[in-house]
């Protein structure tokens, strides 16, 4: 045997080693084929009574019953769902339904829904949600997500809207909303950045502020990742990573996975990858997982209050699958 042919065995045996070593961490815990509504959106994780276990909040549709809903679920020992509040029926004509949970007014977690027109605040109070506001908006909500991007302990509400609109598709923008004296004050706004398919915050740099991810593509084609940071009230793109996924990213997070902080993107394709921060550039990691379905949002928490992290994944239409570490 020469010495290129063993260095190259030695080099396929390491890789060998190292994907199956996180492969192996995972396998299903409960795989669900039809879960509560006839679409599902979106799922995140959260506390939202405060007693320091986590719970989920999965949002979806029932297209013939014309609802948009969304439910506050824990699991129990044998990882079936537990539903602990449903929404009440949110429907509005061609609207989606998208949820945040965030301290946005400085002194209270609230959990906030947001359709075309309306703009709905609940808090938890004795085991159920209570709507506190309902208002209405002209956000134009693609999605939204909530996240402390300067560093104030306050969540601003990060919004995903269309700039312009071609005869194909969307071309939109970020925008990032502080909520001040009951008003939602225009913090930045990012310039045009795409078809916006999925949007994130998180603190990937430690630095106490939450960056800004985002994931453009057209169609259902492997899209570009853009990691906006607020600097002097204006939101520029630092650091882009382009056509590395395999499929529409409709599925993004940031999380804390042990020690480091990750974006995790999930794919309509069926892939979850994960992307570390190394001071200048997203590194895609070689751990790279596979189902035969097309996601639509994950989450990764301990939803089962085991002590470790649980890997959610919502397929479409409505499949719900929880696998283990
Ligand atoms: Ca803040
Ligand atoms: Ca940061
Ligand atoms: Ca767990």
């Amino acid at each position: 045997m020469n010495n290129r042919y063993r260095w190259l065995l030695l080099l396929i045996f390491l890789l060998f080693i190292q994907i199956s070593a996180n492969f192996k961490q995972h396998h299903v815990v409960n795989d669900i084929k039809n879960f509560a509504m006839e679409g599902l959106f979106q799922v995140i994780e959260t506390d939202l009574n405060d007693d320091r276990v986590k719970e989920m909040v999965i949002v979806g549709k029932n297209y013939v019953g014309r609802e948009l809903l969304f439910y506050w679920l824990t699991v129990n020992e044998q990882n079936q769902p537990v539903m602990l509040w449903k929404s009440p029926n949110l429907f509005e004509e061609r609207s989606i339904l998208w949820v945040a949970v965030g301290n946005f007014n400085g002194y209270q977690k609230q959990l906030l829904a947001a359709t075309n027109t309306q703009l709905y605040f609940y808090n938890y109070e004795d085991g159920s949600l209570k709507l506190a506001k309902q208002s209405v908006h002209n956000l134009e909500p693609l999605n939204i997500v909530a996240g402390d991007v300067d560093g104030d302990s306050q969540d601003e509400l990060i919004v995903n809207r269309i700039g312009k609109i071609t005869d194909k598709y969307y071309i939109c923008y970020v925008q990032v909303w502080k909520y001040r004296n009951d008003q939602w004050i225009l913090m930045a706004q990012s310039e045009l950045l795409g078809n916006i398919r999925a949007i994130a915050a998180g603190d990937i740099d430690q630095d106490g502020k939450a960056e800004i991810f985002v994931e453009e593509g057209l169609m259902l084609s492997s899209g570009n990742i853009h990691l906006l940071k607020l600097i002097n009230n204006q939101l520029p793109v630092v650091a882009q990573v382009n056509k590395s996924l395999n499929g529409a990213a409709y599925a993004l997070k940031v999380k804390q996975i042990g020690d480091q902080v990750k974006l995790v993107t999930g794919t309509t394709k069926g892939f979850v990858n994960f992307f570390s921060w190394d001071g200048k550039h997203l590194q895609k990691e070689l751990e790279e997982l596979s189902f035969k379905t097309n996601l639509v949002d994950l989450e990764i928490t301990d939803i089962n209050n085991n002590q470790k992290s649980e890997l959610i994944l919502l397929g479409h239409p409505n499949r719900l699958l929880f696998l283990e570490n």
